[in-house]
């Protein structure tokens, strides 16, 4: 069973996840989910898609993951996996075509450390768009994106590697990317303007097939997105 448009409390529970498919639980604007959702897409992975609505959960899903996030996996032999890096690491471990972590403990604990890096920073994306919505000065808050934006950056430049663990595309890349996807949405896109590699980076993404096959205009991006910051998020616009 699969549906574009989200499942509300009350809507009927969809059956047991066929033999053949995994089932991702997801909201169509989520970056977290967007980033299982890449992994799902890179490594060819069959499934199913039921999109929640998140301000009004059915039980079903709660009972699923009893945090109320997306996304979640589930597996044909009923077991849950939720959050975006685990469901990740999941999927890499399950399905051995097109490994996206590195085989060696290090480079594992490397893009471990970099994503928990990476969290830190992700805050800043709201703190400056609900400081601007309020009409307050965001300069303080954006000068410290782009000295993270910097930072970032140098890692490409000392490595002298197009994607951040190498050559290819690997997880830590995907598990940035939805947030990069939405720079323009966030109004931030100015803060990358002083660091070359990683703008490079981000045009080496954008060549990508996952990314192309789970990427939302910029157009819808801000629509949704200032629905969610009114309070009424349009989790089907665009359908
Ligand atoms: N740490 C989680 C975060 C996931 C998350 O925040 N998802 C949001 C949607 S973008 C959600 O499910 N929100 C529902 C809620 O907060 O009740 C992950 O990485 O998977």
């Amino acid at each position: 069973m699969s549906s574009e448009k989200c499942f509300a409390k009350g809507s009927p529970a969809p059956g047991p996840v066929p033999q053949d498919r995994l089932r991702l639980y997801s909201m169509r604007f989520c970056p977290f989910a967007q980033r299982t959702r890449l992994v799902l897409h890179a490594k060819g992975i069959k499934f199913d898609t039921i999109n929640i609505n998140l301000k009004d959960k059915p039980d079903w899903f709660l009972e699923k993951n009893p945090y109320g996030l997306v996304p979640v996996i589930e597996t044909p032999a009923g077991e849950v996996v939720f959050e975006s890096m685990i469901t990740s690491e999941y999927l890499d471990e399950v399905y051995p075509e097109k490994k996206l972590l590195p085989a060696t403990p290090f480079g594992k604990a490397k893009q471990r450390m970099m994503l928990e890096h990476f969290s830190k920073i992700i805050p800043h994306f709201f703190k400056i768009t609900s400081a601007k919505r309020k009409g307050d000065d965001v300069s303080g808050l954006e000068a410290e994106l782009k000295e993270k934006f910097t930072d970032l950056n140098n890692r490409l430049v000392k490595e002298k590697t197009r994607f951040f663990g190498g050559d290819t595309i690997t997880l830590i890349d995907y598990m940035m990317w939805p947030f990069f996807e939405r720079l323009e949405m966030f109004e931030v896109q100015h803060c990358l303007n002083h660091t070359h590699e990683l703008k490079k980076w981000t045009e080496y993404m954008l060549e990508d097939q996952a990314v192309k096959a789970t990427m939302h205009s910029t157009d819808n991006h801000r629509v949704f997105f200032k629905s969610f910051q009114d309070g009424e998020p349009d989790y089907d616009y665009g359908l």
